[in-house]
């Protein structure tokens, strides 16, 4: 069984790869960058001194998750937690911990397309807030969104945090949402995770961190696309180039081809590159204000609350199902 959903797994990538390497211009999908090593690399950009995302969302977390908690707790209202993008549950936790406090009888289903994060969290979680119940769901947000729902009919708040929202455009973020609503009900709630507009150099740094690590983040797509799909990109043909476009709010990272040059994938699929040619690895969108209150007005939602860190770079929203 497990051999069966390893190939079908492969086959998907396989085929996105080659989709998206076969489009012009070309692109490939960033959900693929954490596989374990990408997992890491992740942990080390959120420890760079210019990805200031996590630091300001962790300061809203630490310090406003009681005020989070009570507008969601309602005695005799039973719910359940649904983290989409759980990743280390390092700034959930807080919020988690407020909740407990307040009802200790929810579940908290933690949702990541990485089974290795999925693992960790139902392993080390319990050691953090005794007695939590945790039913980890491996997958695609979506599919296991309508999978908690098959677990438990309970009302909902769904996390979407840590500026997730961001890697879709303008109208996919939309879409998505609109799709949340669909697997939610009158009484839930959406937390979600906004970077804001600001200062663009600071948005540039974040994603060309001094150390390397994003660089490397990009570049391990390619790594993994060798070591999974057999194939024979060499990583130092490629460079690491973010752009930010202070209009759209759109950040887009993007690998250039430094040769003309052509790659295999599997012993008979070949992509050529011309020198220069790019492959459009991710987008990550900041938004004013405005726009995340338009997003959710177009998706079916009503804000409810804001929660800023203190220079105002990051909120997290709370939206009501309208
Ligand atoms: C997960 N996501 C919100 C991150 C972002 O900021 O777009 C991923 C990332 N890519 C490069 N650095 C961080």
């Amino acid at each position: 069984m497990q051999l069966v959903t390893a190939t079908k797994n492969t086959t998907k990538f396989f085929k996105d790869v080659m989709e998206g390497l076969r489009s012009s211009p070309k692109r490939l999908d960033s959900k693929y960058f954490y596989d374990d090593r990408g997992d890491e690399l992740f942990q080390q950009i959120m420890n760079c001194e210019e990805y200031y995302l996590t630091n300001c969302e962790m300061e809203i977390l630490q310090t406003q998750s009681a005020a989070i908690a009570s507008a969601i707790v309602k005695p005799g209202n039973n719910f359940d937690v649904v983290e989409l993008g759980a990743g280390d549950c390092s700034k959930s936790l807080h919020l988690l911990k407020a909740i407990f406090k307040l009802d200790k009888d929810f579940t908290f289903f933690p949702i990541d397309i990485s089974k290795h994060v999925i693992d960790l969290i139902q392993k080390d979680l319990p050691r953090q807030i005794n007695g939590l119940n945790i039913y980890g769901l491996n997958g695609e947000y979506l599919e296991m969104l309508k999978k908690s729902n098959q677990v438990s009919a309970r009302r909902k708040l769904v996390l979407f945090m840590g500026s997730n929202i961001g890697n879709m455009n303008y109208q996919q973020s939309i879409a998505f949402c609109k799709e949340v609503r669909s697997c939610l009900n009158r009484e839930d709630y959406l937390l979600v995770g906004f970077d804001l507009k600001k200062d663009p150099q600071i948005i540039l740094d974040a994603y060309n961190d001094r150390q390397g690590a994003t660089r490397a983040f990009n570049l391990n797509l390619l790594k993994r696309i060798n070591k999974e799909l057999n194939a024979d990109f060499a990583l130092n043909n490629f460079k690491h180039f973010p752009v930010y476009n202070p209009e759209s709010g759109e950040c887009k990272s993007y690998l250039v081809s430094n040769c003309r040059q052509r790659v295999f994938i599997g012993d008979t699929e070949f992509i050529d590159f011309e020198e220069y040619e790019t492959i459009d690895m991710e987008i990550s969108s900041k938004y004013s204000l405005h726009q995340t209150n338009e997003i959710a007005k177009l998706s079916g939602f009503k804000p409810v609350e804001y929660f800023f860190d203190h220079k105002h770079w990051f909120v997290d929203v709370l939206w009501k199902y309208a």
